[in-house]
């Protein structure tokens, strides 16, 4: 039963039990909708609603989305429970999200647990409230407070609900609560449609509109909430209800809602493989070495996982800055009140930094931050061998280095896996976990159970140069200093992605980390480089010339103080100057030129890894591209992406830039089997 119903004296007990959050599909509408009726029928003199579990309710079925509407609809439950003589009132026992939190606003009263949440998130999943949401908030808790929640989808927790009047009573237990409520009180209650809606003030819906543009102008849902929300106030509720139906039909199979729900279920579906049974290793002690900026990060995602840390450094000066370097991470959560003193002193309490690997002699698993350098990590790894338990995992973040030469090292190699984190740390969700040659089913398995500890977003990946994301990264860098090269600006490039949805172009980030890092990586690789491919060498000039970006006040922008980033002639004409040595007659390419070279180099790279068996699925590629990588989440990930444009038309994109540079633009093995046979890439498999 989807919701069951009771009564006790003449009150009605209605439990909503779809496990495991409550999404309301069609049977739990149905369900609803009989509830209302047979409250009516047994003339109750309420009707208390809650749910199982640990959700009140999680919203619609965002599976049924792609899917024609099957009645009874939901806008129509919840006129039926706003419109009922019999007065129903939530006791919201835990997260009553979307469809949730407007089941909640048709009934007369709200009852709220303290730890639970209330919210209306649809513009996540690339849509606006579709059961009366837009109607009903704004009657609740007036238009600024309406628009805010809707626009910008974060639920309110008990206190501040109570506070914005969206709930009347915050209490233990909201449904004894709900049975004691006197019967009087309760009829005074006005429905909730009945409400006269706010004025509809200028000044606030041009600020919402505002706040909007300037932080998600590319996403339409935001925007198209306002539009309905103001229609909504000069119109009779019914009307409203209306408009607000239309919208939310007309964004559910759009292109943004489709890549929001599909980012969605890929992330809850990033887990364990299905061919991995074994146990993990258990998880409480865990030692991490090396205390810069990575391994702090990792220590304190740990720590704030509730795991005890032993971070190993080489001497004293070092213990002292990876102390410093946590320390800094605790206070910087402490002042946005990601926690509070007590959880800061106990992460305190449970880490020990230390240069002696000897107090590490518990850890179940070692994480390796390290140094980049080969040498270093072999090195690590044998102190590392010498002290552990005998089947402690020891796992490497390199972000380059070959996994299996690591592995190399130690007496037993099954041990040995990738965890590969992004900075920074504690707060990128995506983790690589690198199945070397010789990584057992124990090794990945613990793997995949710290992320679940971490909440990380966890991605299975092959060993190879760069793992899958950085192998991406490096083809879009290629393809950008290509461009660069045969005629664009740093800042043209940079504007054509930004445009296209990422936070911040390739050229601003690498002044952010610094041009000498990517340099070090470049002259690491002189060695095995490619002969064929070209080399562009207008970043080594910079850095010749000392331009490092941001922390030297210019790379391939200039800084002039203040936070701002401005053209810097000097490169543009570096870069003329590389062009005109090479012979080459530059190009004026558009920001749509721009744009789609540098994404079909990285599809067709991604087309190859997944053709490798290097990435399991599209869907991992995706997962690494949102979560690691800044591509717009409300494209759904590179080869959601991909889809959108058809193998057939990449295929024939590439071989048209293939006549430009061979190496930097290919066609490979996969898209052509998937333009071929007009498969997606979201359903390719690898040739082998
Ligand atoms: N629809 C379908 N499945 C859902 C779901 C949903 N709305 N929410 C969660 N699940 C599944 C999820 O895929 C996973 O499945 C399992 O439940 C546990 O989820 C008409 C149109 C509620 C805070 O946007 O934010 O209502 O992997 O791993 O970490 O106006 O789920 O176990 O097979 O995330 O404890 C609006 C989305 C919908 C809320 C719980 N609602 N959900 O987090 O568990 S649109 C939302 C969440 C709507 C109305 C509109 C979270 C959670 P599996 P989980 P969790």
């Amino acid at each position: 039963m989807s919701v069951t119903t009771r009564r006790e004296e003449n009150v009605g007990f209605v439990e909503i039990d779809n496990p495991p959050v409550n999404a309301i599909n069609q049977a739990v509408r149905q369900g609803l909708l009989d509830a209302v009726r047979w409250a009516e029928k047994e003339m109750l003199d309420r009707v208390i609603v809650t749910g199982a579990g640990r959700a009140f309710a999680a919203g619609a079925d965002a599976k049924e989305f792609d899917k024609a509407p099957v009645e009874p609809h939901l806008p129509d439950v919840m006129n039926a429970i706003d419109e009922s003589f019999v007065p129903w009132v939530a006791a919201i026992n835990g997260v009553a999200l979307g469809g949730g939190a407007e089941i909640a606003m048709a009934c007369r009263m709200r009852i709220m647990a303290p730890g639970a949440q209330i919210g209306l998130p649809e513009v996540t999943l690339g849509v606006i409230p579709g059961a009366g949401g837009t109607a009903r908030l704004p009657r609740l808790v007036g238009l600024e407070k309406a628009l805010d929640m809707i626009t910008g989808g974060k639920p309110l927790r008990a206190e501040a609900a109570l506070a914005a009047g969206l709930v009347h009573m915050v209490d233990e237990n909201p449904v004894d609560a709900a049975f004691m409520v006197n019967t009087e009180e309760l009829g005074c209650i006005v429905p909730t449609w009945e409400f006269n809606p706010p004025e509809a003030d200028a000044d606030v819906l041009a600020a919402a509109r505002e706040r909007v543009a300037a932080k998600m102008s590319d996403q339409i849902a935001p925007q198209r909430a306002i539009d309905v929300i103001e229609h909504g106030l000069s119109v009779p509720f019914h009307e409203a209800l209306k408009t607000e139906r239309a919208a939310f039909i007309e964004l559910k199979g759009g292109e943004q809602a489709r890549a929001l729900r599909h980012i969605f279920f890929a992330e809850r579906a990033a887990k364990a493989p299905d061919w991995l049974d074994a146990a993990p290793v258990p998880l409480e002690q865990v030692a991490v070495v090396g205390g810069g900026t990575m391994g702090a990060g990792i220590a304190y995602a740990l720590l704030n996982a509730g795991l005890s840390v032993t971070l190993l450094e080489t001497d004293a000066d070092g213990v002292e800055r990876a102390k410093a370097n946590v320390e800094k991470i605790v206070e910087a959560s402490l002042k946005r009140g990601m926690i509070d003193a007590a959880r800061a002193e106990d992460h305190r309490a449970r880490l020990t930094v230390t240069d002696d690997y000897g107090q590490a002699n518990k850890a179940t698993l070692a994480i390796e931050a390290a140094f980049e350098s080969m040498e270093v990590k072999r090195d690590v790894f044998a102190k590392l061998e010498a002290v552990l338990p005998a089947d402690a995992i020891l796992a490497s973040n390199t972000s380059y280095l070959d996994v299996n030469e690591i592995a190399s090292c130690v007496a037993d190699p099954s041990r040995v896996v990738g965890l590969h984190f992004f900075a920074p740390a504690h707060i990128m969700k995506l983790l690589e976990i690198v199945n070397a040659d010789a990584t057992g089913d124990v090794a990945l398995a613990t793997g995949f159970a710290l992320a679940k500890k971490l909440r990380k977003v966890p991605v299975l990946a092959g060993v190879c140069d760069g793992f899958i994301g950085n192998r991406i990264l490096a083809r879009y860098r290629e393809a950008a200093d290509t461009v660069l090269m045969d005629g664009s600006t740093p800042w043209e490039i940079d504007d054509a992605m930004v445009d296209f949805g990422y936070a911040m172009g390739l050229y601003e980030t690498q002044d952010l980390s610094g041009l000498d890092i990517s340099h070090a990586n470049r002259r690491r690789q002189d060695a095995t480089r490619d002969p064929n491919r070209r080399y562009i060498p207008i970043a080594d000039r910079l850095v010749e010339m000392g331009k490092l970006g941001r922390k030297t006040g210019a790379g391939w922008y200039r800084y002039p103080g203040g936070g701002g980033k401005v053209a810097d002639p000097i490169v543009a004409d570096l870069a003329l100057e590389e062009a005109h040595f090479a012979g080459i007659t530059r190009v004026d390419y558009s920001e749509g030129e721009i744009r789609s070279r540098l994404l079909h180099a990285m599809i067709n790279e991604a087309a190859d890894l997944l053709d490798e068996g290097i990435a399991q699925s599209a869907r991992d590629i995706d997962l690494v591209t949102v979560f690691g990588y800044g591509f717009p989440r409300w494209r759904g990930g590179l080869m959601h992406y991909a889809d959108t444009l058809g193998a057939k038309a990449i295929v024939a994109q590439l071989e048209e830039y293939e006549k430009e540079d061979p190496l930097v633009w290919k066609v490979s093995p996969l898209l052509r089997r998937c333009a071929e046979t007009d498969t997606p890439l979201a359903d390719a498999k690898p040739s082998a």
